[in-house]
Protein backbone atom coordinates (compact mmCIF):
# COMPACT_ATOMS: atom_id res chain seq x y z
CA UNK A 1 0.00 0.00 0.00
CA UNK A 2 2.72 2.19 0.66
CA UNK A 3 4.58 1.39 -2.39
CA UNK A 4 1.29 1.98 -4.16
CA UNK A 5 1.45 6.08 -2.61
CA UNK A 6 4.89 6.19 -3.28
CA UNK A 7 4.56 5.37 -7.03
CA UNK A 8 1.61 7.52 -7.33
CA UNK A 9 3.37 10.73 -5.96
CA UNK A 10 6.60 10.32 -7.76
CA UNK A 11 4.83 9.72 -10.87
CA UNK A 12 3.04 13.55 -10.71
CA UNK A 13 5.76 15.75 -11.38
CA UNK A 14 3.96 18.49 -10.25
CA UNK A 15 4.74 17.77 -6.79
CA UNK A 16 6.30 20.76 -5.31
CA UNK A 17 6.69 19.32 -1.97
CA UNK A 18 5.88 16.44 0.40
CA UNK A 19 6.69 18.05 3.58
CA UNK A 20 6.38 15.07 6.72
CA UNK A 21 9.97 17.10 8.25
CA UNK A 22 9.62 20.64 8.69
CA UNK A 23 7.45 20.34 12.14
CA UNK A 24 11.08 18.97 12.97
CA UNK A 25 12.23 22.01 11.59
CA UNK A 26 10.07 24.79 11.93
CA UNK A 27 8.41 25.07 16.06
CA UNK A 28 5.51 27.76 14.41
CA UNK A 29 2.34 26.25 14.06
CA UNK A 30 0.89 24.86 10.97
CA UNK A 31 -0.47 28.12 9.49
CA UNK A 32 0.22 29.92 6.15
CA UNK A 33 2.86 32.38 5.48
CA UNK A 34 2.04 35.19 3.70
CA UNK A 35 3.09 34.06 0.06
CA UNK A 36 1.48 30.54 -0.04
CA UNK A 37 4.57 28.45 1.60
CA UNK A 38 3.41 25.61 3.71
CA UNK A 39 4.68 25.55 7.10
CA UNK A 40 2.20 22.28 7.99
CA UNK A 41 3.85 18.69 8.40
CA UNK A 42 1.21 16.63 6.68
CA UNK A 43 0.17 17.17 3.08
CA UNK A 44 1.54 17.82 -0.41
CA UNK A 45 0.97 20.61 -2.19
CA UNK A 46 0.90 20.14 -6.00
CA UNK A 47 0.92 22.61 -9.08
CA UNK A 48 -1.06 22.89 -12.17
CA UNK A 49 -0.18 25.53 -14.66
CA UNK A 50 -2.40 27.08 -16.50
CA UNK A 51 -0.94 27.84 -20.25
CA UNK A 52 -1.29 27.10 -23.57
CA UNK A 53 -5.01 27.30 -23.43
CA UNK A 54 -4.32 23.84 -21.26
CA UNK A 55 -4.06 22.94 -17.28
CA UNK A 56 -1.23 21.31 -17.12
CA UNK A 57 -0.91 18.68 -15.96
CA UNK A 58 -4.81 18.00 -16.54
CA UNK A 59 -5.19 15.06 -14.36
CA UNK A 60 -3.97 14.75 -11.36
CA UNK A 61 -4.09 12.08 -8.34
CA UNK A 62 -3.94 13.23 -4.86
CA UNK A 63 -4.71 12.13 -1.18
CA UNK A 64 -7.33 13.62 0.99
CA UNK A 65 -6.02 16.93 2.69
CA UNK A 66 -3.28 17.58 -0.40
CA UNK A 67 -3.45 21.16 -1.68
CA UNK A 68 -3.69 21.75 -4.93
CA UNK A 69 -2.24 25.56 -6.70
CA UNK A 70 -3.25 26.07 -9.74
CA UNK A 71 -0.99 28.97 -11.48
CA UNK A 72 -2.09 31.40 -14.86
CA UNK A 73 0.79 31.11 -16.49
CA UNK A 74 -0.11 32.28 -19.41
CA UNK A 75 -1.32 35.89 -20.71
CA UNK A 76 -4.99 35.48 -21.13
CA UNK A 77 -7.79 35.37 -18.27
CA UNK A 78 -8.34 31.98 -16.54
CA UNK A 79 -11.17 30.90 -14.29
CA UNK A 80 -11.05 27.30 -12.50
CA UNK A 81 -14.87 26.41 -12.55
CA UNK A 82 -16.15 23.26 -10.50
CA UNK A 83 -18.71 20.78 -12.52
CA UNK A 84 -20.22 20.43 -9.03
CA UNK A 85 -20.18 22.38 -5.68
CA UNK A 86 -17.68 20.51 -3.74
CA UNK A 87 -15.62 23.29 -3.79
CA UNK A 88 -15.82 27.09 -4.43
CA UNK A 89 -14.41 28.05 -8.06
CA UNK A 90 -11.79 30.56 -8.72
CA UNK A 91 -11.77 34.28 -9.31
CA UNK A 92 -10.84 35.21 -12.85
CA UNK A 93 -6.81 34.71 -12.65
CA UNK A 94 -4.70 37.54 -14.77
CA UNK A 95 -1.17 36.11 -15.20
CA UNK A 96 0.57 35.13 -11.86
CA UNK A 97 -1.68 34.87 -10.02
CA UNK A 98 -2.73 32.03 -8.35
CA UNK A 99 -6.17 29.62 -6.90
CA UNK A 100 -5.57 27.19 -4.38
CA UNK A 101 -7.36 24.51 -3.02
CA UNK A 102 -7.49 22.21 0.29
CA UNK A 103 -8.62 18.71 -1.11
CA UNK A 104 -10.61 17.81 1.84
CA UNK A 105 -13.08 15.38 0.18
CA UNK A 106 -12.34 12.53 -1.46
CA UNK A 107 -13.54 11.36 -5.22
CA UNK A 108 -13.49 12.28 -8.71
CA UNK A 109 -13.67 16.30 -8.98
CA UNK A 110 -13.99 17.58 -12.95
CA UNK A 111 -13.53 21.52 -13.49
CA UNK A 112 -13.19 23.66 -16.51
CA UNK A 113 -12.03 27.29 -17.90
CA UNK A 114 -15.20 29.33 -16.87
CA UNK A 115 -13.57 31.78 -19.88
CA UNK A 116 -12.91 28.82 -21.94
CA UNK A 117 -15.00 25.92 -21.83
CA UNK A 118 -12.86 23.54 -24.16
CA UNK A 119 -10.38 23.48 -20.97
CA UNK A 120 -10.90 21.24 -18.72
CA UNK A 121 -9.11 18.86 -15.89
CA UNK A 122 -9.35 16.75 -13.08
CA UNK A 123 -8.40 15.77 -9.53
CA UNK A 124 -8.91 12.42 -7.78
CA UNK A 125 -8.61 12.34 -4.06
CA UNK A 126 -8.03 9.76 -2.50
CA UNK A 127 -8.75 8.40 0.56
CA UNK A 128 -6.29 8.93 3.71
CA UNK A 129 -4.03 5.87 3.56
CU1 LIG B 1 -9.25 29.76 -19.94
Amino acid sequence: MNGIMRKTLNSAQSVIVVISFVSLLSCSSGNEGGNGIITSNDFAIYKIDITNFAFSPQTLSIEVGDKVVWTNTATDIHRVVWDNGTFSSSDNLDIFQTYEVFMTTSGTFSYFCGIHSSMTGSITVNPAS
